[in-house]
């Protein structure tokens, strides 16, 4: 296929870059991150999401050459925001980021040159990651990112073949609610209760809940009174150019 080396010309040419969609503190209404959702800008097509590269994502020189430099200009433009010092950055990462012995010691140089502590960081990572033996390399990873004070975060939540087992098993701080489980809330009781007790199990076992795909009202209001902490979706803001919230300091929602 010719889409690699179109890709890696995109690298080259600046074409690949990060995206920030507002991560929202359901009990203020406040901002208190964002997530990383990487967009190639091809000046033929338009603004492409990861769906139309999934494949390059999936091989390991590829995916190492993206991260360093998406991830760079990620928390370069976070550390520019008003306010970022009190909020997070989550950014994905897969089970070929995730196999790599040297991966916190490149986000430690990559937090340190851009004045950002671990506790900025989120990492969000799908089920699929969590394939692998407890205590093998993915594993010892995420509890390393964990000890120093990064978070982790189980996306998709639902979507998977893991069940609960992963949540009790593995290094998690935030589960991420798929929005499949969310869109119907309000006019669906079943969802409704299904979310409402994977809230008070997450709650009950110390982790935060984001709610994904929060596009109605009625479903923030619901999620607000379920107890859910976090929310993301197209209701605060679609994923933009980190440089759309320079104006702003997250107080606006
Ligand atoms: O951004 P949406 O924009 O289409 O994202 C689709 C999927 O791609 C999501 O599952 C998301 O986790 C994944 N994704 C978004 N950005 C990145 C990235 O920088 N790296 C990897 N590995 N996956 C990403
Ligand atoms: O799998 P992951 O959760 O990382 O990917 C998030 C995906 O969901 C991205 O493609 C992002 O653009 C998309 N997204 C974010 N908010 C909404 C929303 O409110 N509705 C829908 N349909 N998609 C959303
Ligand atoms: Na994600
Ligand atoms: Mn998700």
């Amino acid at each position: 296929l010719l889409i690699r080396p179109r890709f890696l010309r995109a690298l080259e040419l600046q074409e690949v870059k990060p995206f920030f969609q507002p991560v929202i503190e359901l009990s203020t209404g406040k901002r208190c991150g964002f997530e990383v959702l990487v967009r190639w800008l091809d000046p033929q097509r338009g603004i492409l999401a990861p769906e139309e590269f999934e494949a390059i994502l999936g091989e390991p020189e590829m995916a190492e050459k993206l991260a360093q430099q998406l991830f760079g200009d990620a928390f370069e433009q976070f550390a520019l925001l008003p306010g970022h010092e009190d909020q997070t950055l989550a950014i994905n990462l897969t089970t070929v980021d995730l196999i790599k012995r040297q991966l916190v010691f490149d986000l430690q140089v990559l937090l340190s040159k851009h004045g950002l502590d671990w506790s900025q960081l989120v990492v969000e990572v799908t089920e699929n990651t969590m394939l692998g033996p407890i205590n093998g390399p993915v594993f010892q990873n995420l509890a390393d990112l964990r000890s120093r004070g990064a978070k982790v975060a189980l996306d998709d939540f639902g979507t998977g073949y893991g069940g609960l087992s992963h949540l009790r098993d593995w290094p998690v701080d935030i589960v991420k609610l798929d929005r499949s489980y969310i869109d119907d809330m309000w006019r669906n009781k079943r969802s409704a209760v299904f979310v409402n007790a994977l809230i008070e199990v997450a709650r009950r076992m110390g982790l935060a809940v984001i709610a994904e795909g929060v596009e109605r009202e009625e479903n923030r209001q619901l999620l607000k009174d379920m107890g859910c902490q976090m929310a993301q979706g197209y209701l605060f803001s679609v994923p933009l150019a980190p440089s759309s919230f320079l104006g702003t300091d997250g107080q606006d929602h």
